[in-house]
């Protein structure tokens, strides 16, 4: 039987649409399987959503929404981005499907049955945002991971004896160097471990959106551990079906689980502990990536710095995207992404780099050999170039190979674009355009030799490159007139093997140019995305401020009939609709010359960003404001304060006598939601 390869992605949070961070890890993997799928290997790919816990019940409830109807639309939506990228996951899993749901409840039901499960009671601070419990005393303190505020929990819950298995995961990282991948992040993980585990709570019972424990539904298993689960539910672990155990039997333990680096501890030390617990083998290499960062910070929703997807693919395709992104990170490191390096490398690397090689050398063949792989010369017309070519193919081939085992895909693609310029500088060098007007035999023969190396050089090109852009390297191959690239075995790649002879199929461009309107249209594209974003598109209502329920529009309110004025100075709920109180986030901040007090803010109120001038100086630096989610009176009357027009104003606490104190929330506020 063939070998296996087993792979998998994290399963994405469904409390916003995806955007690029997810595709960078998703593309890496795809670029994993298809390379192993070409090694020969019985390739298994899984990817999905995560869909239970406190943070997507809360996303369903802004939306207006049920949390199923949520999960399912967005989802779907995750999924079809993948199906239009043409990734290759064998399998999709979510958390709500009932097959994971039983299989989850069998783990549960076999790591308590092997001693590692009790009752105790949790008190403590919990992050929502990360789905973590948190090492922080206080209500509010920040969370160790993101910095966000974080609740009070005291619950009855189940506790996992975590703390048990600190030397068993300490000799794990030792013994097998390549569990944790990279070296940065396995040093991490093994001064966390030596830092001493606490049992970690596994059940939560404030809300129900979850998996039930066995036997005591009034809890719900710990998200992450029904997340992490997926890893071996998804390929048939605790099914009683005969194809479901075999298929877990086959392909567990996986081979390589790539991830975040921000979720390195609930991979490295967590999961493998439930699988201890379990007595499951270990997988055998979790490889965290860094971060894809936008404007100089980690791109994600609750920024507001994302970009789409889609706006790529629709105006340079999966390709560029895959090789964008592969090419220009280093992996493991963090990397910035901006359209204009975007199309710079598009332009350099596709459409003047392999595109050009491509189309050049094809259409000389087709001119000057009527589409027919010329025979390279006899060895006496031979020229030292034509056989350094050929050599640094070799090179490359077993370079390559060996830096993609090792995922290092920029150093990778590198040195086969490496190629593409030696035989750019071969073709120029060679001027076969003037050896083609010639008819004399000398002349042929070099022709065919230049023009066979080019065509050699660039079929070994096209073959290393496949995983990373597959679908303008299948059709280059189709173009070279070798048929399925899926099936051309890359552990046979050597130099030497384009049939002499064959016939080319038809030559067309596979990259066309990218003018500088492309960085505009992608720019405009996301712009107009952010101010009107469609109701689908953003199923978190995450830019989008949420219609109020009691209070109509503050434009409706002039209709509704005054009541009776309440007594005690109270006001009617009519009155209070009347101020229009929305979250916004500090876009920039500055100090307003000659006014101790004032600062002068850009604050996004998701359809609009508005200048708002804020006596809060002497309570908060500029600097610490940027990014800060704040409340705004956000239909108060313009005003001028020292020469500057303010549209709004920041809600804060003013103790007698201390320092103002900015209105913020617990949890994460969609940019523009209404206060009411
Ligand atoms: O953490 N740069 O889901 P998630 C690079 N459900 N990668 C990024 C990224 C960025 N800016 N943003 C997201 C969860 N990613 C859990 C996982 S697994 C059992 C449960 C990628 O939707 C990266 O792979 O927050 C990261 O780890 C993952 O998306 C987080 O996705």
């Amino acid at each position: 039987m063939s070998k296996k390869f087993y792979i998998t992605t994290p399963i994405y949070y469904v409390n916003a649409r995806p955007h690029i961070g997810h595709a960078y890890t998703t593309i890496a993997c795809d670029a994993v399987a298809r390379r192993q799928r070409m090694l020969g290997a019985d390739t298994h790919f899984l990817t999905g959503t995560d869909e239970h816990g406190q943070k997507i019940e809360r996303a369903a409830q802004a939306a207006g929404k049920t949390p199923q109807e949520f999960t399912d639309e967005v989802s779907a939506q995750f999924r079809a981005l993948w199906d239009r990228m043409g990734i290759t996951y064998d399998d999709y899993i979510r958390t709500t499907e009932e097959r994971h749901k039983k299989r989850v409840q069998e783990l549960f039901r076999r790591i308590r049955d092997n001693g590692h499960i009790y009752r105790g009671t949790y008190t403590g601070q919990y992050c929502v945002f990360d789905e973590l419990y948190v090492d922080a005393v206080g209500p509010g303190a920040p969370c160790s991971e993101c910095g966000r505020p974080t609740e009070t929990v005291k619950e009855e819950n189940y506790f996992f004896k975590l703390s048990t298995f600190a030397d068993r995961l300490f000799n794990l990282y030792t013994q097998h160097p390549d569990f944790i991948r990279p070296e940065t992040r396995r040093n991490e993980v093994m001064s966390f471990v030596r830092g001493g585990l606490r049992d970690l709570s596994i059940s939560r019972s404030t809300f129900s959106w979850g998996i039930p424990v066995p036997d005591d539904p009034k809890h719900v298993i710990y998200v992450w551990l029904d997340a992490l689960a997926n890893y071996i539910t998804a390929i048939g672990y605790g099914s009683s079906h005969k194809g479901a155990q075999e298929a877990f039997q086959r392909y567990w333990p996986a081979d390589l689980q790539m991830i975040g680096k921000e979720i390195v501890r609930f991979h490295c030390v967590y999961w493998p502990a439930f699988l201890m617990a379990a007595e499951l083998p270990m997988p055998k290499s979790i490889m965290a990536h860094g971060w894809l960062l936008f404007e100089e910070s980690k791109m994600s929703k609750s920024r507001g710095n994302i970009v789409r997807t889609e706006t790529i693919l629709d105006v340079l395709g999966a390709d560029a995207l895959r090789y964008f992104l592969l090419r220009e990170v280093v992996f493991g490191q963090d990397g910035s992404f901006s359209f204009d390096a975007l199309v710079q490398r598009y332009n350099a690397d596709l459409a003047n780099g392999l595109g050009n090689l491509a189309s050049r050398t094809l259409t000389m063949i087709t001119r000057y050999f009527r589409g027919e792989v010329p025979y390279p010369s006899a060895a006496v017309s031979q020229k030292a170039g034509d056989s350094a070519i050929a050599e640094s193919a070799r090179k490359v081939i077993a370079e390559c190979n060996s830096l993609f085992e090792q995922y290092q895909f920029s150093r990778a693609l590198e040195m086969a674009w490496g190629l593409v310029a030696a035989v750019d500088k071969y073709i120029v060098e060679n001027e076969p355009w003037a050896l083609g007007e010639k008819q004399d035999e000398e002349s042929r023969s070099r022709l065919a030799t230049i023009l066979y190396t080019s065509a050699e050089a660039l079929r070994i090109v096209t073959a290393l490159a496949h995983p990373v852009i597959p679908d303008a390297t299948a059709k280059i191959w189709a173009q070279l007139g070798l048929g399925d690239i899926r099936k051309f075995p890359l552990s046979d790649l050597k130099w030497g093997q384009l049939e002499l002879g064959a016939k080319l199929g038809n030559v067309e461009p596979v990259f066309p140019r990218a003018d500088k309107s492309a960085i505009e249209r992608m720019q405009k594209m996301e712009e107009q995305h952010r101010s009107t974003p469609s109701a689908t598109e953003t199923p978190s209502a995450a830019a989008q401020p949420v219609a109020p329920l009691v209070a109509p529009q503050t434009a409706a309110v002039p209709a509704v009939k005054p009541t009776t004025p309440p007594p005690d100075g109270k006001i009617s709920i009519e009155d209070f609709a009347k101020v229009e109180l929305r979250v916004g986030q500090v876009k920039a901040a500055e100090k307003v010359k000659g006014a101790d007090k004032l600062l002068r803010l850009e604050v996004d109120l998701g359809t609009e960003v508005r200048q708002v001038v804020a006596g809060i100086a002497e309570s908060y630096s500029p600097e610490l404001l940027i990014g800060r989610k704040v409340v705004i009176v956000a239909n108060l009357a313009p005003r001028k304060l020292r020469g500057l027009e303010s549209n709004g104003m920041i809600v804060a606490a003013s103790p007698e006598g201390g320092k103002a104190v900015l209105a913020g929330f617990l949890e994460d506020v969609p940019v523009g939601t209404r206060l009411k």
